[in-house]
């Protein structure tokens, strides 16, 4: 099984090198009706400069190739369109496109490329001057705005690797303030808005930041939230995050602020669990998987921490951060657990419900799963009671 669609022609990406088992993946989407569902899942652009980095991005975070490989990576001569099909709430599709693309470029149909585009990640090498590629970001942002005023523009600040604590502030503080100072000279600061991130393939910040770009995209997101606050709240768990398992971007978290080192944290237990479930897991002749309903794993950390790791669906984990003497009712958070991923699978069904093929892009209107998952109907059901037995 590969991991994703992809539609690049020639080179066959070997997932070897990553320590991510070879044959787990995603499948095709299970619910899929539409014959050609692609086309309405909202898009992700990675434009950007010649060798800024967006094929390698794209290839470290979907598709595990490791940070060292990129470097042999070829520069991309035409749009590259990856689709990702994941679980219902992050399903969307990822446009690699050529560094030199411009719109003198009369072969690209920008009203269609930016028509129906949920998020521009434009990528600026932080390591090269920026000058040049500041000037194309003014550019691609105001004509994707007049096109589409709904698109979420992110900048990624790339290849921060390079770069010492003071100089990475002062690079972002230098970046947005021309970047700001660029478009009022336009005349869009009031309208456009960007979102900046200091990423590099070499850590987890990349996949931080793509966390964050799509979560933009899921409009169930405050739900989400919500779920994971009353959850934590109940079982006495200091941080959580819902990780699309694959991709090890969190797709959710309480509103407790993210800490980078947590984060890794809970990206290497995925790791630790896939790799170990390939290797000594019971696998099923038709469908080998390293994870499943059967999937959830439990680090006692020498800092009086636990990590705990459940199966919520195909594609989706819960990953927790608790205090040891909290674990201590482990009942508890196994029965407000089983609350949780219930309520999960309900906005999931609301979701499909509401979701007509053609009505899945960023500018659909949005469905309020928290009419569902309020207090009214969540908080009963997640309990501080001890579960029966
Ligand atoms: N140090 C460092 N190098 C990186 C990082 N990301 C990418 N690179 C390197 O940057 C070079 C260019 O990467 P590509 O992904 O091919 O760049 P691109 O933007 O797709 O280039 P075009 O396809 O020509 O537009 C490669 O040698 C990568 O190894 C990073 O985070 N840190
Ligand atoms: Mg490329």
């Amino acid at each position: 099984m590969s991991s994703y669609q992809d539609d690049e022609e020639g080179v066959p990406f070997d997932s070897q090198a990553g320590s991510f088992p070879k044959e787990f993946g995603y499948g095709a989407f299970d619910n899929e009706q539409d014959s050609n569902p692609a086309d309405h899942k909202p898009r992700i652009l990675l434009m950007g400069l010649r060798r800024s980095g967006k094929s390698s991005i794209q290839k470290v975070v979907f598709h595990k190739m490791s940070p060292n490989e990129t470097l042999f990576l070829e520069s991309t001569n035409k749009i590259i369109k990856d689709d990702i099909n994941n679980s219902s709430f992050v399903q969307f599709q990822i446009w690699d496109f050529p560094g030199q693309i411009d719109f003198v470029d009369t072969c690209f149909d920008f009203d269609m490329i930016f028509g129906g585009c949920g998020a521009l990640v434009f990528v600026i090498d932080a390591q090269d001057d920026y000058l040049e590629a500041l000037n194309k970001l003014n550019r691609f942002v105001t004509k994707a705005y007049k096109v589409n005023p709904n698109i979420k523009f992110e900048v990624f600040i790339h290849k921060v690797d390079g770069l010492g604590d003071d100089s990475k502030m002062e690079c972002q503080r230098d970046i947005h303030q021309r970047a700001m100072d660029d478009l009022s000279d336009s005349g869009y600061d009031q309208q456009i808005h960007l979102s900046f991130h200091l990423t590099s393939i070499y850590d987890h910040s990349i996949f931080e930041a793509f966390s964050k770009v799509v979560q933009k995209l899921i409009t169930q997101l405050p739900a989400l939230e919500n779920l994971l606050n009353i959850l934590n709240t109940n079982s006495a768990i200091e941080k959580s995050f819902l990780f699309d398992v694959v991709s090890k971007i969190y797709i959710a978290t309480d509103s407790t602020p993210v800490d980078m080192q947590s984060y890794e944290l809970c990206c290497d237990m995925i790791d630790v669990v896939t790799d170990l479930s390939s290797i000594y897991g019971v696998k099923e002749e038709q469908e080998p998987t390293a994870f499943d309903e059967q999937s959830s794993s439990l680090i006692k950390l020498n800092n009086g921490t636990v990590l705990y790791l459940r199966e919520v669906n195909k594609f989706l984990a819960l990953v927790c951060i608790l205090r040891e003497d909290n674990f201590d009712h482990k009942g508890i958070i196994d029965y407000n657990f089983l609350c949780f991923r219930n309520a999960i699978q309900q906005v999931f069904e609301l979701r499909n419900k509401n979701q007509s093929p053609v009505n899945n892009s960023i500018g659909s209107p949005p469905v309020n799963g928290g009419i569902i998952i309020g207090d009214n109907h969540l908080s009963p059901t997640l309990t501080e009671d001890p579960p029966l037995g």
